[in-house]
């Protein structure tokens, strides 16, 4: 099972830690291929490393490869929300998951996609049992 992981880079770095967590809870139901997402060192802003041109080519690349997307979607981010629509457009499952905040609701256009499967989260331990139940369905 081929996962990509989609979460904020230049949209905000202040979820990275949960994006590691659950890349590696991801990782007992397959291989994940975008690990570098939850690297800590990486910054919104950091001018080091590949040019845009080669990341987007990549990225699309493992996007169209992969069997299943799982994006967390807390922090806004217009690549997360640019993959997830060519993920809908290319027929890939797709699971959405939010963190509740008294501040911030979920874009409509991701909330209101009968295409996504879409669950929010207080805890981790929250994440773990949406994972194990999507994963069930694949
Ligand atoms: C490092 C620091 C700033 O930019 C970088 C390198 N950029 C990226 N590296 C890898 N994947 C990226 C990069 N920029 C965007 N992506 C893809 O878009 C990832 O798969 C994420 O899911 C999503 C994040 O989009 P933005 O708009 O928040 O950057």
């Amino acid at each position: 099972m081929k996962i990509y992981f989609a979460g904020s880079i230049r949209g905000g770095r202040d979820d990275k830690l949960v994006y590691a967590e659950m890349i590696q809870y991801l990782s007992n139901f397959g291989e994940v291929l975008t690990e570098h997402i939850g690297d800590q060192t990486l910054s919104a802003i950091g001018e080091d490393g590949p040019n845009d041109k080669y990341i987007y080519d990549r990225d699309i690349a493992w996007l169209h490869d992969a069997d299943v997307v799982v994006g967390e979607v807390s922090t806004p981010s217009l690549g997360v929300g640019y993959e997830i629509a060519k993920a809908e457009e290319w027929g890939k499952k797709i699971l959405c998951i939010f963190r509740k905040s008294p501040e911030r609701r979920l874009s409509a256009m991701i909330g209101g996609s009968d295409k996504i499967i879409n669950r929010s989260y207080t805890t981790f331990d929250e994440v773990k049992l949406i994972l194990d139940d999507f994963f069930k369905s694949v």
